[in-house]
C-alpha cells in the first residue's frame, strides 16, 4: 500500500506549497510582457536588454527569467555575451498577447482578482459564501453585481472568460451535432467568444448573445463587430426579464454561478420559451459521480465558493436540475479538456 507515497520526504507537499509561487511567476511575467517582447524581437535577448525594454530593474528580471526557465516557460542559451533568453513553443502559443490562443486575459484575472478572493479561503470555507466584502469591500449580496463592480472589471471578466474558448470552444460545440438548430440564444454569453465559435462551425445557425445592457455594450465595443452579422445581441436580465423564443439555449458556466434553486429557476424559464424539439446546451467542467475529480473541477468548485453563490457539479445533477425544469432526453459529453457539454431536449 501507498508504495508511490514517501513518507521520508514529502515531495507532494513541497509541490503543493509551491504551487502559488509557480502561478505568480507565470502571472508577473505575462503581465510585465516578457512573452510579448520576446516574440517581436524574433530573437534571444539578455536579461538587461528584457529589463531595460520592460523598465524593470536588472537584478528583479534576472531572477524572473531564470525562474521561467526552471518552469520551461523560456529557454536559454549561454553565448560569449552571457545568457540569452526565448520563448518556449508553448509560451509562444499561450502566454503572448496576440497569439489567436492567448490565454494572457484570464491569467490577469486569475492574478489580480481571484487571487485577491483566495487570500480569504478560509472565512469562505466557515462562512460557506463568497469574500467580495473582504476582498474588495464590495456587497457580496449580488455576485454579478460584485464582479462587475466597475467597467475595468467587467472588461478583465470578459476578456479572460473569452481566452478560455480558443482551447476549449470547439471541443464543447461539437460534443453534439448542433447542425439542425439555427436559432440560438447564448444566455450570459459575455464577450461573445464562443458565439463566434459556435457560427464558424455552424455556418446557417445564427447566435444571440443575451446578457446585461452593459455587458452587451463592451461587448459590441471591444469584442463582437457589426461585421458579424450571424451574431446579434438582446439586452436583459435572464432572472427578471423575459427569455425570446429559440430553438437552441447554450448556458455556458452560468449554472455553476447560482444555487440549484435558482438554476431550476432559469432552466424552468428557458424550457418554457424553448421551441418544442428544441434544447438547452449546457457548457459545464463536470465532476466525477463520486467526486473523486477532476482536480480542476474541484479546484474551480472552491472559486465558485470564494466568487459566486454556485459550485461545480456532476453530470447527475446536471440531469436533476434539467429535468426539474421539463427537459428530457438527457444526453453528456466529456471531452477530457476543462469543459463538458451536457444536452437536454424538450
Ligand atoms: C464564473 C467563472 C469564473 C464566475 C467567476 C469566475 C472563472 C473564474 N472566476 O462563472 C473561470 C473559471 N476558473 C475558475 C478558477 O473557476
Amino acid at each position: 500500500m501507498g508504495s508511490t507515497e514517501d513518507l521520508d520526504y514529502p515531495q507532494i507537499i513541497v509541490q503543493y506549497s509551491n504551487g502559488f509561487l509557480i502561478s505568480k511567476v507565470m502571472f508577473t511575467a505575462c503581465e510585465l510582457g516578457v512573452f510579448d517582447l520576446l516574440l517581436e524581437s524574433g530573437k534571444p535577448l539578455s536579461s538587461d536588454a528584457i529589463a531595460a525594454h520592460l523598465g524593470a530593474s536588472t537584478i528583479g528580471m534576472k531572477r524572473l527569467l531564470d525562474a521561467c526557465v526552471g518552469l520551461k516557460l523560456l529557454a536559454v542559451e549561454i553565448t560569449q555575451e552571457g545568457a540569452l533568453y526565448r520563448n518556449t513553443g508553448i509560451s509562444n502559443v499561450y502566454l503572448t498577447k496576440s497569439s489567436p490562443k492567448s490565454q494572457y486575459h484570464i491569467m490577469m484575472y486569475y492574478s489580480n482578482t481571484v487571487y485577491l478572493c483566495w487570500q480569504y479561503l478560509a472565512d469562505a470555507v466557515r462562512e460557506g459564501r463568497n469574500q467580495y466584502e473582504r476582498a474588495f469591500g464590495v456587497s457580496s449580496k449580488d455576485p454579478f453585481g460584485a464582479m462587475y463592480r466597475s467597467d475595468e472589471e467587467m472588461l478583465k471578466f470578459m476578456a479572460g472568460q473569452n481566452s478560455v474558448w480558443s482551447i476549449c470552444g470547439r471541443d464543447v460545440l461539437v460534443a453534439f451535432d448542433l447542425s439542425s438548430f439555427t436559432q440560438i440564444y447564448d444566455l450570459g454569453g459575455g464577450g461573445g467568444a464562443l458565439a463566434q465559435e459556435c457560427v464558424s462551425l455552424y455556418p446557417h445557425s445564427t447566435v444571440t448573445i443575451y446578457d446585461l445592457p452593459k455587458v452587451v455594450r463592451v461587448a459590441k465595443e471591444q469584442f463582437v463587430s457589426p461585421e458579424e452579422r450571424q451574431i446579434a445581441f438582446h439586452e436583459g436580465d435572464f432572472f427578471n426579464d423575459s427569455i425570446p423564443e429559440a430553438e437552441l439555449y447554450i448556458l455556458s458556466k452560468i449554472l455553476h454561478d447560482w444555487d440549484d434553486d435558482k438554476c431550476i429557476q432559469l432552466l424552468a424559464k428557458v424550457y418554457k420559451a424553448c421551441k418544442p424539439g428544441g434544447g438547452v446546451l449546457l457548457v459545464e467542467s463536470l465532476l466525477n459521480e463520486d467526486r473523486s475529480g477532476p482536480v480542476e473541477t474541484q479546484l474551480y468548485s472552491m472559486n465558485m465558493l470564494v466568487q459566486t453563490e454556485g459550485k461545480e457539479r456532476t453530470a447527475a445533477e446536471y440531469s436533476k436540475l434539467l429535468e426539474a425544469a421539463g427537459f428530457g432526453v438527457i444526453q453528456v459529453k466529456r471531452t477530457g479538456k476543462l469543459y463538458d457539454a451536457v444536452l437536454g431536449r424538450k
